[in-house]
């Protein structure tokens, strides 16, 4: 029995399910020390420590589900490119032309990321049965933008110019990215984990024709593919409410949907068939605590009359006062008891 997995599928649930994106991390305390001596690319590729990080918010807090401590970057090196983590993933040599393009390859995971695979092994030996692991991997256009940019960054100017200069070289490295991602996916599930999600972080980025042309079709061919599995598949188009009615076209079970955009209308524009997943500015958990009640009553209230698992409409800051994040999955738990 789960929440979490009978709201993917549009079951009815004992309560509203609620997991918080980047739970594991350093707002936690208990993160910052393990991760003290040991540099964040080791860590992931350590499965001890990747499988605690997993479990610490889970120990904490009353959550519904466990996400894979990992990273979106996490299966761009055995394409064949360099990834460093300064903050944020920094690219060695950005791959803007043809040629470099020509070497990537699509690894196989087991190869590739056996660490990742270990880590879904440990941690779901420990997890409860209420509490399903997530496995996720980012999007073919957000990977694209770190590869190509070679850094974070607001806008992605660099990414986009080479979407344009460069189309078809564009498209082969994206479909390169996808493919990787296919089959990362698939062995995380294989290996254990029992819902997959795509973070689309910079979807926002581009308009509709773009989206069109360079995004949905890699992601109507990897969630088309993924289908296949028993896990049910999240997608979180962060920014792209401009983009919600193609969305809807997706053959995905669960929207994740960001603070800016009020859960009611994307109600209206992706229909009952799908979970919406959100959406608290992260910025609420910083409020006194009858504020931060307010706030979450008015999520729920957005959401009430549809399938929902509460969540943050981004990541979680890491100034946050882990208190407040147990008052709130604490509080909707209590408000939505049935
Ligand atoms: O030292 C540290 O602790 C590094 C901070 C950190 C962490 C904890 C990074 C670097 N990645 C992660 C883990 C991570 N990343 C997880 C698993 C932990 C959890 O969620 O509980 C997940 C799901 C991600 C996903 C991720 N990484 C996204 C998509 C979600 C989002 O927030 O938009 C993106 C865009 C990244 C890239 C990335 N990795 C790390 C940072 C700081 C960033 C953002 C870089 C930037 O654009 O500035």
């Amino acid at each position: 029995m789960s929440p979490f997995l009978d709201a993917c599928r549009g079951r009815p649930v004992a309560h509203t399910p609620v997991w918080i994106m980047r739970q594991a991390g350093r707002y936690l305390p208990e993160y910052r020390k393990i991760r003290e001596n040991v540099d964040f690319l080791t860590f992931t590729k350590t499965p001890e420590l990747a499988a605690e990080a997993t479990l610490q918010p889970i120990r904490r807090f009353d959550l519904d589900a466990a996400i894979l401590f990992a990273d979106i970057m996490t299966p761009v090196e055995g394409m064949g490119i360099e990834v460093r983590f300064e903050g944020g993933p920094v690219i060695e040599r950005p791959v803007r032309e043809v040629a470099a393009i020509d070497q990537l390859r699509v690894p196989d995971p087991r190869q590739a990321v056996p660490y990742v695979l270990e880590t879904i092994d440990r941690v779901r030996a420990e997890l409860p049965s209420s509490v399903p692991l997530i496995g996720f991997a980012g999007a073919p256009f957000t990977v694209f933008c770190y590869v190509v940019e070679g850094h974070g960054s607001r806008s992605f100017a660099a990414a986009r110019a080479f979407l344009n200069a460069e189309p078809e070289a564009a498209r082969r490295l994206l479909g390169l990215i996808a493919d990787t991602t296919t089959a990362y996916l698939r062995a995380q599930a294989e290996a254990g984990a029992q819902a997959l999600m795509l973070f689309d972080s910079w979807i926002g980025l581009l308009d509709a024709r773009d989206y069109d042309e360079f995004a949905a079709p890699l992601l109507e061919k990897i969630f088309g593919e993924l289908g296949q599995l028993e896990a049910p598949l999240l997608y979180f188009p962060r920014g792209g409410a401009h983009l919600l009615e193609r969305v809807r076209s997706l053959p995905i079970d669960v929207v994740g949907i960001d603070w800016q955009t009020p859960l009611s209308r994307a109600h209206t524009v992706l229909g009952s068939d799908v979970t919406l997943q959100g959406n608290l500015d992260p910025a609420a958990l910083f409020a006194p605590r009858e504020r931060l009640v307010r706030s979450i009553e008015h999520v729920l209230g957005e959401a009430a009359g549809g399938r929902h698992i509460f969540n943050l409409g981004h990541g979680i800051d890491r100034a946050t006062d882990p208190d407040a994040v147990a008052f709130l999955v604490d509080t909707v738990h209590a408000r939505t008891a049935r």
